[in-house]
């Protein structure tokens, strides 16, 4: 395939966000950009891409890169840094012993990052203590796995969504997360009619685009599924056979009878109807796909969550066939491929355990390396509690941001501050993490590096650089080696290169064949640099002259001791009611931004969806309050606050809250939602609960609101503003108790315009308003529009005309009668706002997403806004039946 004239040829990768783990073509243009397309042979996506991974090329540019080496924040040259980190750990591991030292990792590293790391930490400084992010997304799917099957196992894939005739969403928005995935379900239901039944307290998207929802009292799943295991016995649907080839099953089935017959309904706030429907579909469909994600692994019973899972699918023999299944999508890109290497601080590479002595001089020999740590290292949580107390005294955290995604926030800020010595690997500047490391190591990103990623059907895929790193960034691989070798372990960490690298790993997977694993990669062990490069989309396990595994357990074999599946008898949840007037705030993602927003957050395009961090409160909850729309709250939890923006609704339910754990300190003043969530963790994997936590509810009563647009914005000094990317500038809102003195001086200021500059100022001064408006040969370089209440002009037009010449009625804030107002975009990919597709509905008579995709283009590119037309069609079809 060539590129069009001017352009090289398009490079074959995978991209850089979610566990769907998508193909793109990426082609250098002529200008220096890239072009992004989906990758139409991969067996992920077939050509298809969401809108963050069609936003891709706009997140490459140098822009708050991290380009040198920092000691203490001077420039340095990486013999300078390697050095310094080498000995500082070589150091502390003298002094204080091997587990003085941590490295917290991440499921964005690539595989061979990944295998470099752990095999630095465990094999030759000695030590268990390195852990990652997965520790806060996958934990609980990865205990649940080995409990009921031996080993951590996806056994099935993409296609079974796609062969299933109903499909089980738990604890996953999979619309807005997993969008490519949805589509390809949406897609399947098109053409077989498949049930989508969603579970989840809030009503999201993805609920929307189900034929039932069961919003159900938070944590109650595992209760829920008991019920369900009960009903499948009660009723006859269990396997034949199934009592004695599960084990364990008739113990998880007396537990469930006991769960199910005290008060089902009222314990999961559902009607008995509800229950019952859902119960009727699952027992009456063999083809039964359950896909879960963080509502079920981020709790304190996350683990017992999954068990009560795939409790169901064993006991009915609804597993490793065409169209059924348990299925945990993963979240990171590669939060797979780090599990494979032992990424975790209780496993070791290849599926082996730590616990086991055969395993571990089995990698002793594989490595020649010293004795390798017998037990389990410090998991994400204590390992900050660890710097905190002073047992750590050396922590390298590579590729996350933990001062913004771990619970109690400011605490794991206040641990890594007071660590003896910090080094932090990142592609970005400026993180809320990289601002407290002593070392700050600049890393080759997305696009500039080469490794492989793997993805929640097991597919591993070649990532492949395109375009050169900026300034002296480098990949992780090297800087992990380059540390590995100045420490003294030279003959470990010789690697030419990440294909060297995983060539390694892949002939280690021997020893999991050879301890009765499913972890095998042997089929690839033999790959030269060639043949890594050319690499295809494989599922594994791939045994020699293997094409892969789609789907595993078919034949009934698992990889516990006695080779039968197992049941975990589960106990109904903990109770999450708060007490004493707290309410329960729920958190997760948005459609457009990815986690801390250090990349995403630089793509305007993905801005446009929504650009404010915000709070779903319930109208009842609300009304108690005296919180309206738009309003601007605090939320208190963990002694620490976060000021938010007001969003009234009855997706949630009464008691409940929703906010987005998105916005870090470098784009809000005071949303780092993680701040008030408590450190409680499930027991079996020390997995956070994330989605639960209680905390305390008030309204800002506050008097000056107001929202700026322009080329050199700085953040306010105001206790409420949030920042969001704008070509050419950024966007600006903020609040504050009163209105500053001065507004003319804060506009300039918050603009950084020159003390002379020219302002067209309209005020109000009866209603505390303020507009202003900076020109600059005849275009728009800035302008602001304050008021006493939450200031009601059209972020979307406003967008639009700030760069333009500029309406002449600019300050009015709205369009004139002649410019309509798009409202708030809802396709990203083309720009089109939401009273332009509801006006197109109700005015050309659309009738379908296709419709409003001819009319609009909306919907026609990625696609991840479709679900969202859908809903704007229901909502005007249920208008014009009840006219
Ligand atoms: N756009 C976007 N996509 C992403 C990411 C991103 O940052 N942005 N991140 C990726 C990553 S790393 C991950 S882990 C995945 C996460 O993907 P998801 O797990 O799908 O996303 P979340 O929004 O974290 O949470 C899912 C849902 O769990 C629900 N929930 C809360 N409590 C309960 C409960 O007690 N029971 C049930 N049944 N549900 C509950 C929440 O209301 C929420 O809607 O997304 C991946 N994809
Ligand atoms: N309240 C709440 N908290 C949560 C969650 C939740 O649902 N609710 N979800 C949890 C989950 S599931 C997850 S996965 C975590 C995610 O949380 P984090 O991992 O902390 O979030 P990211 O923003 O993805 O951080 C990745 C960092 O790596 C950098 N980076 C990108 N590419 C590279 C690279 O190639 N090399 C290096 N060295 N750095 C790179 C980015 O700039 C960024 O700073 O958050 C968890 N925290
Ligand atoms: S679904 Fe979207 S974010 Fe996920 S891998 Fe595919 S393109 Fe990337
Ligand atoms: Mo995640």
């Amino acid at each position: 395939m060539s590129g069009p004239a001017g352009t090289g040829a398009p490079v074959r990768t995978t991209c850089a966000y979610c566990g769907v783990g998508c193909g793109v073509l990426a082609t250098p243009e002529a200008d220096g950009g890239t072009a992004i397309a989906g990758d139409p042979d991969h067996p992920a996506n077939f050509g298809r891409l969401c809108s963050k991974g069609s936003a891709l090329g706009a997140t490459l540019g140098a822009e708050g890169r991290l380009l040198d080496p920092l000691i203490a924040g001077q420039r340095s040259s990486w013999v300078d840094a390697t050095a310094l980190v080498a000995a500082r750990f070589a150091d502390t591991i003298a002094r204080h012993g091997p587990d003085s030292v941590a490295f917290y990792v991440s499921g964005q590293l690539l595989t061979e990052d990944y295998y470099v790391a752990n095999k630095l930490m465990k094999g030759f400084i000695g030590s268990a203590n390195i852990d990652t992010n997965s520790r806060l997304c996958m934990a609980s799917s990865v205990a649940g796995h080995k409990r009921a099957f031996g080993s951590d196992t996806v056994p099935g894939c993409y296609e079974d969504l796609e062969e299933a005739d109903l499909v089980v969403l738990v604890g996953s928005n999979l619309a807005w997360c997993h969008p490519v995935l949805h589509q390809r379900l949406m897609a399947a239901r098109d053409k077989r009619g498949t049930r989508i039944v969603t579970i989840d307290p809030r009503r999201t998207v993805t609920a929307d685009q189900s034929d039932l929802h069961l919003a159900l009292r938070p944590g109650s799943d595992t209760s829920l599924f008991n019920g369900l295991l009960h009903h499948l016995a009660d009723r006859g649907h269990l396997a034949a056979g199934a009592i004695d080839a599960v084990e364990g099953l008739a113990d998880a089935l007396a537990l469930a009878a006991s769960d199910a017959a005290a008060g089902l309904a009222e314990r999961c706030g559902l009607s008995t109807g509800e229950i019952a429907a859902f119960f009727a579909e699952w027992a009456g469909t063999e083809r039964v796909v359950t896909v879960y994600s963080q509502g079920v692994n981020q709790a304190r019973n996350g683990t017992d969550k999954v068990n009560a899972i795939l409790n169901c699918h064993l006991a009915t023999g609804r597993i490793g066939r065409v169209g059924m299944g348990p299925f945990s999508v993963t979240g990171q890109p590669n939060a797979m491929g780090g599990r494979e290497v032992g990424g975790l601080a209780n496993m070791l590479a290849c599926h082996l355990d730590l616990e086991n002595a055969a395993h571990r001089a089995a990698v002793q020999d594989y490595w020649s390396c010293g004795p390798l740590p017998q037990s389990a290292g410090l998991k994400a949580v204590d390992l900050f509690d660890a710097c905190a107390s002073g047992q750590v005294r050396a922590l390298w955290i590579m590729g996350t941001n933990p001062a913004v995604s771990l619970p109690r926030a400011d605490h794991v800020r206040d641990a890594i501050a007071a660590c003896d010595f910090t080094v932090v690997s990142d592609v970005t500047a400026d993180t809320d993490t990289a601002e407290l490391a002593d070392v700050l190591l600049p890393a080759a990103g997305w696009g500039e590096k080469d490794g492989t990623v793997t993805n929640s059907e097991r597919r591993i895929s070649r990532q492949r650089a395109f375009c050169p790193a900026p300034g002296q960034a480098r990949p992780d691989w090297q800087i992990i080696c380059d540390v590995a070798r100045a420490m003294g372990f030279g003959a470990g960490f010789d690697f030419g290169g990440p294909h060297a690298i995983f060539a390694e790993y892949a002939g280690m997977t021997a020893l999991s064949r050879r301890f009765g694993r499913d972890l095998d990669l042997t089929g690839l062990a033999g790959l030269d640099r060639a043949g890594y490069d050319a690499l295809r989309p494989v599922q594994w396990p791939v045994a020699p002259g293997g094409a892969g595994t789609d789907r595993m357990f078919g034949d009934g074999d698992y990889f516990t001791p006695s080779g039968r599946p197992r049941a975990v008898a589960v106990a109904a949840g903990p109770e999450l009611e708060p007490q004493g007037g707290a309410l329960l705030l729920n958190t997760g993602r948005i459609r457009d931004q990815w986690h801390t927003m250090t990349r995403s957050g630089q793509a305007e395009v993905l801005t446009r969806h929504i650009a404010e961090p915000f709070l779903e409160i319930h109208p009842e909850d609300a009304a108690r309050r005296g919180i309206g729309p738009a309003d601007i709250v605090t939320v208190s939890g963990q002694g620490s606050t976060a000021t938010l923006r007001a969003l009234v609704t009855s997706r949630v339910r009464p008691g409940t809250l929703f906010a987005p754990m998105h916005w870090s300190g470098q784009f809000a003043a005071d949303a780092r939602v993680d701040a008030l969530v408590a450190p409680d963790r499930d027991p079996v994997s020390g997995q956070p609960a994330l989605k639960s936590a209680p905390v305390h509810l008030s309204k800002c009563a506050w008097s000056f609101y107001g929202f700026a647009l322009g080329a050199g914005l700085v953040a306010p000094d105001t206790p409420y503003w949030a920042r969001a990317a704008l070509a050419g500038g950024a966007q600006m809102e903020f609040a504050a108790p009163e209105a500053p003195a001065d507004m003319a001086a804060f506009f300039r200021r918050l603009a950084g315009l020159p003390a002379g500059a020219d302002l067209i100022e309209v005020e109000d001064r009866s209603g505390g308003g303020y507009r202003a408006v900076c020109r600059k040969d005849g275009r728009v370089v800035a302008a602001i529009f304050t008021a006493a209440e939450p200031v009601p002009v059209s972020r979307a037009w406003l967008r639009d005309a700030y760069g333009d010449t500029g309406p002449a009625d600019l300050l009015a804030g709205r369009p004139g009668a002649d410019r309509p107002d798009p409202g708030p975009t809802v396709c990203a990919c083309f720009g089109v706002g939401m009273n332009t597709i509801r006006q197109a509905i109700a005015e050309q008579g659309l009738s379908s997403v296709d419709e409003i995709g001819a009319a609009l283009q909306a919907g026609t590119n990625c696609g991840s806004c479709k679900p969202e037309l859908d809903a704007l069609l229901a909502r005007s079809t249920a208008r014009l039946a009840a006219e």
